[in-house]
């Protein structure tokens, strides 16, 4: 049988991937949950028929999400990962010898349970002693923790339905009172083709709340649009100068995207979304 995988983007964009079995298909007390066995990609993670994660690609989104903020803060050692039950930030995270504990603050139980089943390379880490996970939501979990955490890493579905408060004043406000001084935040700013107004934005919001604020992205060929993006923000970290570089040769070392040549030009931002920043600030 012929069988396929749509994800919609808005009214006009389909992505597609042929499928080779259904793995496990139900739905959460928050979300439909769905894991396929993919021809190209392996396995894949949807959420309300988003992607979320594929084995073959994911290390570029998790390496991303995590190597950079972790390597701009000078002793990183409390992170909390707002989402990401999938684990693979977490296993990223836990690759800084500094890490003392990493906290998982993720909603929905069965995304934790369904990827320890089926994504044994992501959930690696899940089981380390230095790993708290927080079954609940993220938003009240930052509440309870004020001045905790070095890095807050937003790993989270779109700014969709439940998503949206993800990407909140509110929500931004609770993370920076949940960083220690000098900590840095991190989140998934959707797709440069498909929504990078709200890369746009989410960054305007982050600027109210942090002093800097650097945007950057990298190819993501499951994500609609295939080019992904991240805002990383810090009210004392400068994201151009500040880098523990004996710990970037260390992280190479893991890495299968993340390198010291590619952090060199991380921020440097394709021209036709630049312009776009320019505009929207000229309005
Ligand atoms: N449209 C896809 C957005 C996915 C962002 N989060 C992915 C979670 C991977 N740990």
């Amino acid at each position: 049988m012929d069988l396929w995988f749509s994800e919609t983007h808005e009214t006009d964009l389909r992505m597609s991937c042929r499928v080779k079995q259904v793995l496990y298909h139900k739905k959460s007390k928050y979300q439909d949950v769905l894991v396929l066995d993919t021809l190209r990609f392996g396995r894949m993670l949807v959420l309300d028929g988003c992607v979320m994660t594929t084995e073959r690609d994911e290390f570029v989104y998790h390496e991303l999400i995590a190597h950079p903020a972790l390597l701009a803060c000078d002793n990183p050692k409390d992170v909390c990962v707002v989402g990401g039950g999938d684990g693979g930030t977490v296993r990223e995270v836990l690759k800084h010898p500094s890490v003392e504990r990493v906290v998982l603050a993720e909603i929905d139980q069965d995304v934790i349970d369904v990827c320890r089943e089926f994504f044994p390379g992501h959930t690696t880490g899940l089981n380390d002693p230095r790993v708290e996970i927080q079954v609940g939501d993220g938003f009240e979990y930052l509440k309870q923790h004020p001045g905790d955490f070095d890095v807050i890493l937003s790993d989270s579905t779109d700014p969709i339905g439940p998503g949206v408060v993800l990407f909140s004043a509110k929500y931004f406000d609770l993370a920076k009172s949940a960083m220690k001084q000098g900590g840095c935040f991190v989140t998934q700013a959707e797709g440069m083709w498909c929504r990078s107004h709200s890369a746009v934005s989410i960054r305007n919001e982050l600027l109210n709340h942090f002093t800097n604020c650097e945007w950057y992205g990298a190819p993501i060929p499951t994500y609609p649009g295939g080019y992904w993006s991240f805002l990383i923000a810090s009210d004392i970290i400068d994201f151009r100068e500040s880098l523990d570089r004996n710990r970037q040769k260390l992280i190479e070392k893991t890495t299968k995207y993340y390198s010291a040549k590619l952090q060199a030009g991380l921020f440097s931002m394709p021209r036709f979304l630049l312009l776009e920043f320019e505009n929207d600030l000229s309005h």
